[in-house]
Parts: C-alpha cells; structure tokens; sequence
C-alpha cells in the first residue's frame, strides 16, 4: 500500500509519494512533475492532464479546468457567476441550485457536476501514481485551501470517492508546505523559544499566507489568511484586457465576442507573462485570431508592472491580516517563505520584501512543497509507515457556531463552540438539557471571514427521538467534532439519566481531551472535559442523530456517480484499443509495402504482388476515408483480410530460408 500525497491546482496537479528514504515527486508518461489540472471530452473518449491540454484550444468549449473555483459551490454565487464568464464551457443551475456544467460527448450534450469532473482528475492522477509505483494507490492526503468551506471540504470526499481514492486527511495547503519544512529542521529545535515563518502561496486564482512556529517535535499554525480572488490567472488577465483594447483598435476585432479567439489570447497572455519573469519586455505574435487577422504586439516589464500595480497592492491585504492574527510581530519573524508557481512575477517578490523588510527564504520548492507536505502527512498517518514523531497543530481560519431550538449555544465565557484559530481537529461536548427531539444548526458565525457572497449555513442535525423517565434529571450529550478534513460532524448524542436529587449538571460545554477519550471504549464518559464531581448516571441511552448536510452526495448519488464513472472509463479503453488496433493496421500496410518491394520481391509471382499492391492500396484509402473512425473489430478483420494473402507467401519464403540455411549448414560440415 503507497502513501501518497496529492496538491490538486486549479492549474497543476503534483503526486508526491513516501519512500523509506524520503518524499519522491512522480513522473508523468511525458516525464512532467507537473501535471495540467484539466479533463477533456474528444467525441467519443476524454482526455485528461496534459492530453487535456493539447487539445484545449481545439475544443475549448468540452475543456475544463480551474475546478477547484466550482466545486462545492453554487451557481448563482456572484463569484462564481464572474469566474463561469471566463470560462468557455456551458454552465446550468441544477434543481439544487448546483452548478452543472453542459458538453457534447457520444454525438450528444451532456451534463456532469464539478464533483464528477474533479473525480475523473483525481482518478487520473490516481492511475499515474499506480503506473509509477506498481501497486494499488488508495490512502492519501490531498491539499485544499484554508478557505475551503465545508461543502467544498465534502465535494473533495466525494470526489476522491468517486476515484477510489480514501482521503486520510484534507491538508490545508499551507500546513503541508509548513510540515514540509520544518519535519527536516533539527536546528529549529535548537531554540529555546519558537521559530516563526511565515508561508505565502500564490497560485493559479488564489493567495494563501500563514503563520506558523515551529518548535523541537512539533509545529503549529498560528493563522491563516487569504485571497479566495488573487491569483497569477489575475495578471494574466490585466494582459488580456490590456491587449484585447488595443486589437480593437488596431485591427478592428472584438475577441470577447469570440470563445476560441479568448481562450487562444489567454494562453498567450500567461505565455507572455511568463517571459516577463526572465525578460525586460516580450512579443506577443498570434497566427489568424479571428476573422482571418494575424495579430502582433510588444510589451515591457515595467508597463506590465504598472498595469498589474492594483494586484500588487491587493497582496499585502493576506500578508498583514495573517501577521495580525498570528499576534507575532514582524520583528520576530524568522523567515517569509514565497511558493506557488504565481509568485514568480519579480515585481512580486519585490514588493514582498519590501512589505516584509527582508530578502524571502527560497528553503521550500515553490511548485512541489504541498504534495511533499501531503505525502509526508499520509506516511504519519498511515498504518503502514513509520515517521518520526513530530506533532502538527493546524487551526482553523472561521469561527464556527452552534444554535438549537432555544437559540445560539455559547461556552461559559460567551465564545463560540469553535472560535476562530481552533486548533483542530478538536471534540466539544454539549450538555444539554432537553426532554424529547430537538434540532441543532452549525453555522459560519462571521459573515465577513467568510465572503459575502458564501452561505453560512454548514449543516442541521435531528437529535431524536427519546423518551426519558425522569423529566428534571435527564441531560443530552452531543459530542460535536470539527474534523481531520475540518468537516463539523455529531458523533453520537446520548441521553443520561440522574437520580433526581443528584442533578446539578447545568447546560455547558465541555472540551474533550480526544487523546485520552480515545482510549476510552466509545461510551461517553459523563466527567470528560467537565470539572468532575459529577453525579452517576443510572441510564444512559445512545440517541439517533440525522444530519442534513448541505454539500455531500448521497449514498445512492455517490454509486450512480461511480457507475458513470466506471461506464466513461470503459468508454475510454475501448477508443484507447481502437485506436491502437487502427496503428496496427496502419504500420502493417506500409511494413508490407516495403516488404513486398524488397525482401517478398523474389518469393511473390507478379500476380500476387499485383493483387496484395492493390489491397494495400485501398487498405490505406479506406483508413484515411471511410476507416478513419471505425470499430476496433473492423481494423481487426482488415488487418486479417490481408494477412490472409500475404501468409503463403511468408511460409515460402520461411521455408526458402529455411532450406538456404540447412545448405550453408551442410556445406559447412563437409
Ligand atoms: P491554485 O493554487 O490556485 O490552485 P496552482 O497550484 O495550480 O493553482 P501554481 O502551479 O502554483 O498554481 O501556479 C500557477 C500560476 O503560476 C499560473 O498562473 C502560471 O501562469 C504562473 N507561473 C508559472 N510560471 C511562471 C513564471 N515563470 N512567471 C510568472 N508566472 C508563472
Ligand atoms: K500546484
Ligand atoms: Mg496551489
């Protein structure tokens, strides 16, 4: 069994895999450590990474990419509604208010989810990593932003569901660039107080940064901050603007009104943006953009940097707010690690240092440290490997709080069940004082953290039905649980009856140490968390708890979603070995094209050479014509119809060769 870790990109995906002597980065079939986040459906087959890229400028409109902006989300969200306008596939609102994205596929259009395209990616990059390492792939860990929400955190699962693969954690991405780092820096542990860096990663469409210490053993997460809405795809698109105005104007063309033309200026743009990392200024040159003009232009790095100068402000935004929440002064920062390949634009790192009052640490590999830091999690968290003890305290960038029936439930001291910056994953009992079924809501509690746009609800729970004996005497205990993947769950509720004159438990919360109430045998423990002295319990009843949990597939959705799945990659071997059978063929026409001109010369009568000339003849016509897309058994019968004429005259020439040889032979013996 591999542990692998996965950092799916909204533009590069990268698989790193846990070896005795240390964390690998995986090759693809084209010897790529990168691999395109996109799925691509020809007419009859998909492709996917980078055949998905080759043919995004061909079919633009059945290319997908930049999933992670979709998935878990809905349609209408003004995010999303700006994101779909740049996207060149169709898009629909699902009965749910989902997204649903529209393609033509098997001479008709059909609809898949994001969750279903997300899983055809991770079920590629699954198969990667089990042609590499020749074993089955399933545990792994796969990076997500901080940001994540909880139905993007559940679309994930289902997602990885759907490729077979079993999530051992979702890692914020920061965490496993920070595990990454520090599991490797024993002269961290020489300090006697903590060592401070901060993480910033800038990719494809988001900002990360996050404060981390790191002490002898152990590393914790201080803050998160971000940009759900900056990315290198931003700058990219100050290019595009910057052009499209002046294609107007000097050819007379409007490309917004034209999707391939978009998504051929685009690639451009990021090409051109490219140049300007390395170089002071670049050409942009595109053959035949729309309506049959060749367009040209130039640009210099400092015009460049001026147009982007709105984005470079933007960056300092998640660089101070994480500072802020962290509570570490920029005096004892240790170290400002820049990664993700969209922070290398030099006026980035410019201002960076700049902000920062310092040169940035280049320790970590800016394109690989989150799958390194996933594959690195997984080991610690597999069964199956040994890692060196080292301890990962991660916290959580919303707060997260709980109502009931009777209103919002707060801690003693007023806080929410969750503040924001809990360290998780984190077990909190409630104990409640109720006498039959009653509802329990989590939700998001600060509307700003969140984004405008995003709901707050996370999920609803039914707690019930029970009855109870003693009315006054009886309490419920919820044990709510902010997971591993920072999904909010309800493991259990139980209901527990006092004798009557014992009571004096009230309503509370209490923080459950999960170390040791792992040890526990699952019951709950009435004195877990609380200040002892409880009283005995003389009944205790497990109570039924039903989540409606907005986001998540349910079993029946996820095993239609996996027999669709099975069905498209069934699909895709049976072109994959058409395809194969029809090289066959091909190869076979010209090898015995050659052979019958040279090596069959002497062995084949006129008429034989005539009649196989003329098959082989209408053979390749009928390839490039009505063969061209054919079924795999019609290539087979073709390529069977020929061998049958040409196998006579193989045996006599063998034969021929045969008896040549035995000659030599004997002439050698004499
Ligand atoms: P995300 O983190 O948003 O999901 P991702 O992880 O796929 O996306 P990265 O691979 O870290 O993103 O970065 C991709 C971005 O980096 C793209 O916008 C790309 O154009 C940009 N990029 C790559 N190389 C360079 C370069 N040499 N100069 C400037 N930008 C670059
Ligand atoms: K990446
Ligand atoms: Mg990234």
């Amino acid at each position: 069994m591999s542990v692998v870790g996965f950092d799916v990109g909204n533009e590069n995906c990268v698989i790193a895999v846990a070896k005795q002597r240390g964390i690998d980065v995986l090759l693809n079939d084209e010897s790529n450590r990168e691999n395109p986040a996109m799925v691509s459906f020809g007419e009859k087959q998909r492709f996917m990474g980078a055949a998905a890229a080759a043919s995004a400028t061909m079919h633009p409109k059945s290319t997908i990419s930049q999933l992670k902006r979709l998935i878990g989300r809905k349609f209408r969200e003004p995010d999303v509604q700006n994101d779909l306008r740049l996207f060149p596939f169709e898009t629909s609102e699902d009965s749910d208010g989902g997204i649903q994205i529209q393609l033509r596929y098997m001479g008709e259009i059909q609809s898949f989810s994001p969750v279903q395209i997300l899983g055809m990616l991770l079920s590629h990059l699954k198969q990667i990593a089990e042609k590499s390492l020749k074993t089955p792939v399933s545990d792994c860990v796969i990076g997500i932003p901080s940001y994540f929400t909880n139905s993007q955190r559940l679309a994930y699962l289902d997602a990885a569901a759907i490729a077979g693969l079993r999530p051992l954690r979702l890692m914020h991405d920061s965490t496993a660039t920070a595990l990454g780092y520090g599991i490797y820096k024993t002269d961290l542990a020489a300090n006697s107080s903590p060592t401070y860096i901060v993480f910033i990663d800038i990719g494809h469409c988001d900002t990360q940064v996050c404060v981390a210490s790191f002490e002898s053993g152990s590393m914790r997460v201080r803050s998160h901050a971000f940009d759900r809405n900056l990315g290198g795809r931003d700058f990219d698109e100050v290019l595009f603007n910057h052009f499209a105005v002046e294609f107007k104007e000097k050819y007379n063309i409007d490309v917004y009104t034209n999707t391939k033309a978009c998504v051929r200026l685009r690639a451009s743009c990021e090409k051109l943006k490219k140049v300007l990392s390395a170089n002071a200024e670049a050409q942009l040159n595109i053959e035949c953009l729309m309506e049959e003009k060749d367009v040209k232009s130039f640009i210099k790095r400092e015009e460049f940097e001026k147009l982007s100068a709105g984005l470079l402000e933007r960056l300092i935004v998640p660089c101070q707010k994480a500072l802020a929440d962290s509570g570490v002064s920029l005096d004892h920062i240790h170290s400002v690690e820049l990664v993700g390949s969209g922070s290398r634009i030099p006026a980035i790192s410019k201002m960076l240092s700049s902000l920062f009052k310092r040169e940035l640490g280049r320790t970590v590999n800016a394109s690989e440290c989150v799958a390194r830091g996933c594959a690195l999690q997984c080991a610690m968290l597999s069964p199956v490997f040994r890692v060196r003890d080292y301890e990962v305290q991660d916290s959580f960038p919303f707060a997260i709080g709980f109502s009931s029936d009777k209103g919002p439930i707060n801690t003693p001291s007023n806080e929410l069940l969750f503040p924001k910056g809990q360290i998780f994953p984190s077990v909190k009992v409630l104990t409640l004082h109720r006498e039959n079924t009653f509802h329990l809501e989590a939700f998001y509690a600060n509307h700003n953290e969140l984004s405008p746009d995003l709901p707050t609800q996370i999920s609803s729970f039914m707690i019930g039905p029970f009855h109870i004996s003693h009315g006054e005497a009886a309490r419920v205990k919820v044990r709510v649980q902010l997971n591993l993947h920072g999904i909010v769950t309800i493991d259990s509720a139980t209901l527990i009856e006092y004798h009557k004159e014992n009571i004096t438990s009230e309503e509370m919360i209490s923080e459950e140490n999960h170390q040791s109430s792992a040890m526990k045998d699952g019951t709950l423990d009435p004195s877990s968390g609380s200040t002892g002295n409880e009283p005995k319990a003389i009944k205790r009843m497990e109570i039924p708890v039903v989540a409606n949990v907005s986001g998540a597939l349910t079993k029946d959705e996820l095993s239609e979603a996996k027999q669709r799945e099975n069905s498209l990659v069934e699909q895709d071997l049976k072109m994959e070995s058409t395809k194969d059978k029809k090289n066959a063929l091909e190869s076979f026409v010209y090898e015995m094209r050659d052979k019958m001109l040279n090596t069959y010369r002497n062995t084949a009568t006129e008429s034989e050479r005539e009649c196989i000339a003329r098959n082989l003849q209408e053979t390749e016509d009928w390839l490039y014509e009505d063969g061209d897309d054919e079924s795999e058994n019609a290539y087979i019968e073709k390529l069977n119809d020929i061998k049958k004429l040409i196998d006579p005259i193989e045996n006599r020439f063998k034969d021929g060769e045969e008896r040549l040889q035995a000659s030599k032979d004997l002439l050698k013996t004499i």
